[in-house]
């Protein structure tokens, strides 16, 4: 099998997707983390934006996007998490498309430099939420998962976000999820997975606190204290 490095900043979500994709599939691989503020230049020369997750193979080839990423993974890796039907594909692919819209939702509020800006990000959680209650709705009437009982990419690529969401709601309630049963019971699911978890979660959360105060954002101040476990 090729040797596979994933570069990351340890609270990406982007990474943490990619990270995702290569435990469901078992794939060894090298986890290095690099800081934001210090970008080393090997790494600049491999990554076109700057940006991770960059996954370098064998050495040689380097791979950027996440969604880019996801998919390379599945066309060259068994389990095929994709659906075979090509109709149930091109729809799992239309929802990871609307992963960014969802995401923007989610760190709008994490990253809101004042109340005002929190409040209007706030606001968006919900009818992002009811979009994808009702995508379930259709595509997954008994869950666990997108499509049903197999895990797949979208599975992957809401996970972080989700995640997150909760992470949020703990530091100041948002209360939006509760409206969304199919949604909340999708979260649950993924959040229990293994393979959502690159680090221990309690050590994870702590690890997204400091990064949200990091980034001087407003929610900041409601962070008393940056170990609070996770449910
Ligand atoms: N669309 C990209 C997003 C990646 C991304 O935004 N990564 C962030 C960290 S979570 C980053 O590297 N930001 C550095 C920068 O914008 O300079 C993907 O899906 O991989």
């Amino acid at each position: 099998m090729a040797k596979y490095l994933l570069v990351s900043f340890k609270t990406c979500p982007w990474v943490q997707r990619a990270a995702i994709v290569l435990r469901e599939k078992n794939v060894p691989f090298e986890f290095r983390h690099i800081e934001p503020d210090n970008r080393p230049d090997w790494f600049l020369a491999i990554s076109p934006h700057k940006k991770v997750p960059v996954l370098r193979i064998d050495e040689s080839v380097s791979l950027f996007e996440s969604s880019a990423i996801a998919e390379y993974l599945d066309e060259t890796i068994a389990p095929r998490l994709h659906p075979e039907d090509p109709v149930q594909r091109a729809i799992n692919r239309a929802w990871t498309d609307y992963v960014p819209t969802f995401s923007s939702s989610v760190t709008g509020v994490a990253y809101a430099a004042d109340e005002a800006a929190y409040k209007a990000a706030a606001e968006k959680i919900a009818p992002a939420f009811a979009q994808l209650e009702r995508a379930l709705e259709k595509q997954s009437p008994a869950g666990p998962f997108f499509n049903g009982a197999k895990y797949s990419l979208v599975d992957a690529g809401y996970a972080p976000f989700l995640q997150r969401y909760y992470f949020l709601d703990r530091i100041r309630p948002l209360g939006a999820m509760e409206k969304f049963p199919r949604l909340r019971a999708w979260a649950q699911a993924l959040i229990k997975r293994p393979s959502t978890h690159s680090f221990p979660e309690g050590e994870f959360e702590a690890l997204y606190r400091i990064n949200v105060k990091r980034r001087k954002a407003w929610i900041s101040q409601y962070i008393a204290d940056v170990a609070v476990a996770a449910e």
